[in-house]
């Protein structure tokens, strides 16, 4: 495993790290055809992102209780090492793994976001984002270095089809117009290459995807402390939640969110 840190920026530092070749060729390929094999088999969290009748975008989430290649890269080998070192901690939780897919040609982003407001957890966690195709233009990952110290925004819906996000007041302030504030906010994009791995803290505010000049699939695998508990919140969650038993300050079953011991 070549685990070189590019740019100099670090998790604790800067919210975002890029590191080099944490998954080999033949990894990749296994979870280019795990993604394929779900979205032929999607599971009840499965969401088309993009409009009816545009060249899709789609995802879905916690394959890795059916899918042997989700399951691996995420329970074992350089991830769950790498999210402990970061984390600080022994053991890390597996909170979970949710891929993405972009056809051809198409042009529905995931949209400036922090992922910690989708969940009702604290404290913040850590996403492993891992490209598994050539990033097709200018659609990869970028992330505002710094943002993981400032506010949290409001969580954003994803899905133009069925919502990702539970119905409610969303109380929290609107992400801000990155993009057309260029100089207020600190805009990091790694050049990644497939199998290279893009750390970010829960509370980083990131953005990927736009118009993809050619098939776009890309893993994320989301890691928590421990000490994790549930923190209700004011506003809605991802829907996912109301699966499980959220209690304020309740820790998170090891059934449906593994603890990993990476050694
Ligand atoms: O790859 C993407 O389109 C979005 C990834 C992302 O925002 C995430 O996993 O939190």
């Amino acid at each position: 495993m070549n685990t070189a840190n590019t740019g100099n920026l670090t998790v604790a530092e800067d919210g975002v790290a890029h590191v080099r070749g944490l998954i080999g060729p033949d990894q990749q390929a296994l979870l280019r055809d795990a993604i394929e094999y779900c979205r032929a088999n999607p599971g009840p969290n499965f969401r088309t992102l993009s409009p009816k009748g545009k060249p899709v975008v789609q995802s879905d989430l916690f394959r890795w209780s059916d899918v042997e290649a989700i399951r691996r890269v995420a329970m074992e080998g350089p991830l769950p090492r790498l999210a402990a070192r970061v984390l600080g901690t022994e053991d890390v939780i597996l909170l979970e793994d949710q891929w993405f897919y972009s056809a051809t040609g198409s042009g529905t982003p995931s949209p400036w976001h922090q992922d910690h407001p989708y969940h009702p957890l604290e404290p913040w966690f850590l996403t492993i984002w891992i490209p598994l195709d050539p990033v097709p233009g200018p659609v990869g990952i970028r992330a505002v270095a710094g943002s993981h110290r400032g506010d949290v925004y409001a969580p954003v819906e994803f899905s133009a089809g069925k919502a990702t996000l539970d119905a409610g007041d969303i109380v929290l302030r609107p992400v801000p117009a990155i993009d057309d504030e260029p100089d207020t906010f600190r805009v990091y994009v790694p050049e990644t290459d497939p199998g290279d791995a893009v750390l970010l803290d829960s509370r980083t505010l990131h953005a990927a995807g736009g118009l993809c000049g050619a098939t776009f699939r890309r893993l994320s695998i989301r890691y928590a402390r421990p000490d994790t508990r549930f923190r209700m919140r004011p506003w809605p969650v991802a829907a996912f939640w109301a699966e499980h038993d959220v209690e304020e300050g309740g820790t998170l079953s090891p059934i449906a969110f593994p603890v990993i011991s990476p050694g």
